[in-house]
């Protein structure tokens, strides 16, 4: 389904009035209201390929019909909710789940809707039909060489894929482990897993980044090969430099401080991107800023200062990859979606709010009250209007969410594919 300008314009139109009176009173309060919506306008996040369907848990799954049947499919979903929000200008695709049979047509599909190939993700966490070794006892890991060999292979593959689509880079994330004490020796996991990602990386092209994604638990419950942002560093300082760690923001045990480890892999020039979610428990399946907002801005708010002129080496970056990676079983996935891109932009225009003077010097003087009311300051600030003239600005909606639930995009996309189509993923 295609989505066209004059349908957006009108829907523009009829809330034009009350958002211009909204904006003119936001530009009152935020001096800085000019710079945020140029920063808006260009901040682009990826889209996965596999959250346009529902998702589901291992207790089951409950589609809502409409969902994209193939990859062209993906492609123009990605491109309704990029038109709707002028943010979501990529796609990240998974392999196998996402094979492009005629790269250059998936290329040009792309191009048409004005989208990128973000990073390609490799899965060497379950086993497709056909795959003559399993990957029961781990990929990378594997105590056999012939399996370690295949994970290898298939992780090469998916470079020469992204290479077919104009991608940069490539994401492992392994779900090698294991779930009983003694099961595995740590060390011989580690070096193993080592030695095939820098078999891996000998093929990276020379302007690729290759992240090294960090999972706490799950799908093993006792340990896991790559378990957290220390392991993924030792990975990616060892591999050379262009391997980074991935934060995914589902992935920590619960309460950990995230924005500290962002910092920190900042600091060494190692953070690669990130994978939005959120999560209560132990889940990375919930939409981003749906539970805890204001750990999302400290986020925000670290990546912001850490990108400042003076704090090397992270400046000589070439960008992060920022990329969503949810999804469940309750909402319609296109809503979660352009959602989870509202929460994101909005974090980092209240990020963008933050006195970065006033802050260092409350920390210098040790004015721990002074450094909270500064940051609960910018993230207590209404910024919402900023984030909808930015949409404006580009012809996209004032208020995506509305345009697609006015417009019945869902229905029409089920009258379309069926109330049966169901996309590949998890
Ligand atoms: C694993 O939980 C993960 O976060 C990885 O990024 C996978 O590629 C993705 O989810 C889909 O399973
Ligand atoms: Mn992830």
């Amino acid at each position: 389904m295609i989505l066209q300008s004059t349908e957006i314009e009108k829907s523009n139109a009829g809330k034009q009035a009350k958002h211009k009176a909204l904006f003119e009173f936001a530009k009152n309060e935020i001096p800085n209201a000019e710079e945020i919506i140029k920063r808006l306008i260009d901040f682009q996040v990826a889209i996965p390929s596999w959250a346009l369907g529902t998702g589901g848990t291992r207790f089951g799954r409950f589609p809502g019909g409409g969902e994209p049947g193939s990859l062209e499919q993906k492609i123009e979903d990605v491109g309704l909710l990029h038109k709707l929000n002028n943010s979501s200008g990529a796609i990240s695709l998974h392999i196998p789940w996402d094979i492009p049979t005629s790269p250059k047509d998936i290329q040009e599909l792309a191009a048409q809707h004005g989208l990128a190939f973000d990073a390609v993700n490799s899965n060497t966490f379950q086993d497709q039909a056909g795959q003559v070794l399993s990957y029961k006892f781990g990929s990378l890991q594997n105590v056999n060489k012939a399996i370690r060999k295949q994970a290898i292979e298939h992780n090469i593959e998916v470079i020469k894929h992204g290479v077919d689509l104009g991608s940069k880079s490539l994401t492992v994330w392994l779900s090698d482990g294991s779930c009983f004490p003694g099961q595995l020796n740590f060390r011989k996991a580690f070096e193993n897993t080592l030695e095939s990602l820098q078999e891996i990386y000998a093929t990276l092209p020379e302007d690729w980044k290759m992240f090294v994604e960090y999972k706490a638990f799950e799908p093993n419950f006792y340990s896991m090969t790559v378990g957290d942002w220390g392991q993924s560093y030792l990975y990616t300082s060892k591999l050379g430099p262009k391997a980074y760690t991935l934060v995914d923001l589902g992935h920590h045990l619960p309460n950990a401080n995230i924005e500290q480890i962002v910092s920190l892999l900042m600091m060494e020039g190692k953070l690669g991107g990130f994978h939005f979610n959120d999560s209560k428990y132990g889940d990375d399946d919930l939409t981003v800023g749906s539970i805890n907002p204001y750990q999302l801005f400290l986020i925000f708010n670290e990546l912001v200062q850490g990108t400042q002129p003076g704090n090397a080496p992270f400046e000589a970056g070439s960008g992060f990859g920022w990329m969503i990676d949810a999804s469940h079983n309750v909402k319609d996935p296109l809503e979660d979606l352009l959602q989870a891109v509202e929460a994101i932009l909005i974090s980092y225009a209240q990020s963008l709010l933050v006195d970065a003077k006033a802050l260092e010097e409350a920390r210098e003087n040790n004015d721990v009250v002074k450094a909270q009311e500064i940051l609960q300051g910018a993230y207590r600030t209404d910024v919402r209007t900023l984030v909808s003239e930015s949409r404006l600005r580009t012809g996209a909606a004032i208020d995506p969410l509305d345009v697609f639930r006015s417009l019945k995009i869902r229905e029409k996309l089920i009258a379309e594919r069926g109330t049966n189509s169901i996309a590949t993923g998890l």
